[in-house]
């Protein structure tokens, strides 16, 4: 890689280029053609600095954490411990005591809702999220207030895909006790206002957990700075391992907060009459973690980090436009999700071709998107729809390869047409 953090410049056809050889699988043929690999929502392929890392450390330290006196132990704990600090780093907090690790956004959010929620819910009490929540920032969040007594309550959206702030102004009362939403719909490509959001719910006091699955691939992310008081991410959406997730919580809040699974790393003493929980962010990572995936995420974010995610996002602005302007062209195509402020996923339905349909024609060109509901159900149901096909795109995504997609979506359009 040649960029930096700092560098500004556009890119170049070449850079691109440079980019894409640092990611092996991008080389791979599917069905005797050059994989498009448009499918980066549901996950990001791993630049050979993450792939190595992670082989190195099964090759060199291999050994569980926090727990040895011997050298791989003591190796294994530094580069894990290493791993933290540059995941809180990446995302703006102030101490890794704030960085818990976990399996995924899935299970970050499961862990506020149990936690934080359990403990503070009442009957009465109401949870916003939006109607472009991706299931794991919906479910837990009724499984909670289910268990509680307290009220789910849904954030519209328009027919664009966004929300309006007027609508969670009238949302947000003092009933409200806590908002979930996207930073980025996985399903519409819309940013949502978060920071004005967070600003609204704690004019009443209410907390906010901000889903960063897509984000944090895609805009800067600065959890001082948006002031949320939970931000939950996966490693494998940006470049890093699956299996490896991250939960970054305000100090305040994780150290009142109790722990939400019993085990391993998690205690400082067990007694039978009772036992006493480690310090953070130890209190909640029971059991064994995913070290590699933890020095993995470390070296994916050093590597975006290096690239400069502005420069990502003003690239993929540009795939972005290039990529609306021209599915407009395609007869029949209706896109879903037109918010103003949009990242670089595109969702759409074809007149008479069903999106399974058309992932399909597409996988047989070697182009792979993903087709279906993508765990937005709520969100299929508002545009009225079973399913959509989306292209998502990462910074390794090229212009022509928006014209493989635009060439693969009409010959599917003559085959069902
Ligand atoms: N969306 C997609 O194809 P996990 O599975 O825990 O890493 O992430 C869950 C999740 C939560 N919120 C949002 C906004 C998401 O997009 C996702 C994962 C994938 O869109 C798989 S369904």
């Amino acid at each position: 890689m040649t960029s930096t953090a700092t560098n500004t410049a556009p890119v170049s056809a070449d850079q691109v280029t440079t980019w894409r050889a640092d990611f092996p699988i991008l080389q791979t043929q599917v069905h005797g053609k050059p994989l498009v690999y448009l499918d980066n929502g549901a996950t990001t392929q791993k630049p050979q600095v993450v792939i190595d890392t992670v082989s190195r450390y099964y090759e060199t330290t291999n050994s569980n954490i926090h727990r040895g006196v011997h050298y791989l132990s003591e190796m294994a704990t530094v580069d894990y411990e290493n791993a933290r600090a540059v995941i809180r780093r990446f995302m703006g907090a102030a101490s890794d005591k704030e960085a818990i690790l976990t399996s995924g956004t899935t299970e970050s959010i499961n862990l506020v809702a149990n936690s934080w929620g359990l403990d503070n819910l009442k009957a009465g009490d109401e949870v916003l999220v939006t109607e472009m929540e991706h299931h794991s920032n919906i479910v837990p969040w009724q499984m909670v207030t289910q268990r509680t007594g307290a009220v789910l309550k849904v954030i519209p959206i328009n027919d664009a895909g966004e929300i309006s702030l007027e609508d969670v102004r009238q949302l947000i009362t003092e009933r409200t006790k806590f908002v979930a939403i996207s930073h980025l719909s996985n399903a519409l490509g819309t940013i949502n206002p978060v920071k004005e959001v967070i600003e609204l719910a704690h004019q009443v006091g209410a907390l906010v957990l901000v889903d960063g699955a897509q984000a944090i691939a895609h805009t800067p992310v600065d959890v001082a700075d948006l002031d949320c008081d939970f931000y939950a991410f996966s490693g494998h959406k940006i470049f890093g391992p699956t299996g490896i997730g991250v939960l970054y919580g305000k100090q305040a809040l994780l150290e009142a907060m109790p722990p939400w699974q019993g085990g391993g790393d998690m205690i400082r003493i067990v007694r039978f009459d009772g036992s006493q929980w480690n310090d953070l962010p130890y209190k909640f990572e029971a059991g064994t973690p995913n070290i590699a995936g933890a020095i993995g995420l470390g070296a994916a974010l050093d590597y975006v980090t290096e690239i400069g995610i502005d420069r990502i996002a003003a690239y993929e602005g540009l795939l972005l436009a290039y990529t609306q302007q021209q599915l407009a062209t395609i007869p029949g195509l209706t896109p879903i999700g037109t918010a103003k402020h949009k990242a670089s996923i595109a969702s759409f339905v074809v007149k008479h071709v069903h999106a399974h349909d058309l992932g399909t024609i597409l996988d047989s060109e070697g182009i792979a998107i993903r087709a279906g509901h993508h765990c937005a159900m709520p969100v299929m149901e508002h545009f009225g729809v079973a399913a959509t096909a989306r292209a998502s795109f990462a910074f390794y995504n090229t212009l022509e390869e928006v014209d493989q997609l635009i060439l693969g979506l009409n010959k599917a359009v003559e085959m069902f047409g």
